[in-house]
């Protein structure tokens, strides 16, 4: 970013009806009362916001600051609503960024997870390791960015208790996933260590589907989700934040609780 210099009001006015939405979604945010003239943003920013690229980089900024002022805001005691077995929803809606005859098919005898970053036990696991440690069901609903959002039941192993096993170092910012579809996203290690955020085997009362996420899925019921990776393939532990495919493509990183 360039240093401050008086902007052209002209050009500030066209440079703010492009970013409208963007600085409206901010604004929602950040919990502001008042507008954002484009320059109060030059001014936060010491940028001179001439061009879209530059504004761009400050309201890039700024939502990722927002989402750490979120994170520290985060009540790790505050639970995602549940619901009774009558209200799943029935059929469960498929979300991908394909269709779902191309969710990817997984041999599930075969499958290793893998495990990286800053965690004192490297070894990957296989299904039968991961069932061998404790389970838990859940009824939750899970709430897509597009519109929609949907009742179900996840059983699989909590989450802390998988990043205890892994010796995972707890004070670490972020947990990231990388998935068998390219997928990829990342959480805050309070989110990760939330009760309720599962490493899930199973839906309903069945291995988890090939279009739900075979073999193994993260359950996040205090977040959107698209921060709830199936086809889970590898999991890091680190201070460098991860992003994700919608996160690096303008979704707010931290869309939850
Ligand atoms: N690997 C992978 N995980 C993913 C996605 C994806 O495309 N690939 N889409 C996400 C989105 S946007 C949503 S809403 C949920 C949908 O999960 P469902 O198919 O179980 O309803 O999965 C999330 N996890
Ligand atoms: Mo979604």
């Amino acid at each position: 970013m360039s240093a401050s210099k008086p902007t052209d009001a002209r050009q500030s006015r066209i440079v703010l009806a492009d970013h409208r939405p963007q600085i409206e979604r901010l604004q929602r945010r950040l919990f502001l009362r008042s507008s954002l003239s484009i320059g109060a943003l030059a001014m936060l920013s010491g940028c001179n916001m001439q061009d879209g690229d530059s504004v761009d980089k400050v309201l890039w900024a700024m939502s990722r600051w927002n989402d750490r002022v979120q994170g520290w805001l985060f009540d790790r005691n505050k639970l995602a609503p549940t619901y009774s077995a009558r209200e799943i929803t029935n059929p469960f809606p498929f979300n991908a960024f394909y269709p779902e005859f191309d969710a990817p098919d997984i041999d599930g005898s075969t499958y290793q997870l893998e495990v990286s970053g800053l965690v004192s036990d490297k070894r990957s696991w296989n299904l039968d390791q991961l069932r061998a440690l404790p389970q838990a069901s859940q009824i939750t609903r899970l709430i897509c960015i597009e519109g929609w959002s949907a009742i179900g039941q996840w059983r699989g192993v909590p989450f802390r208790t998988f990043l205890e096993r892994i010796g995972a170092d707890l004070s670490a910012r972020y947990v990231g996933f990388k998935c068998a579809d390219r997928y990829y996203s990342s959480l805050d290690m309070a989110t990760a260590l939330h009760p309720q955020t599962q490493l899930t085997l199973d839906f309903g009362n069945a291995p988890l589907p090939a279009k739900y996420g075979y073999p193994l899925k993260l359950r996040v019921p205090t977040k959107l989700g698209f921060k709830n990776p199936k086809h889970i393939a590898a999991i890091f532990v680190t201070n460098t934040n991860p992003g994700g495919y919608w996160e690096d493509q303008g979704y707010n990183w931290f869309s939850g609780l």
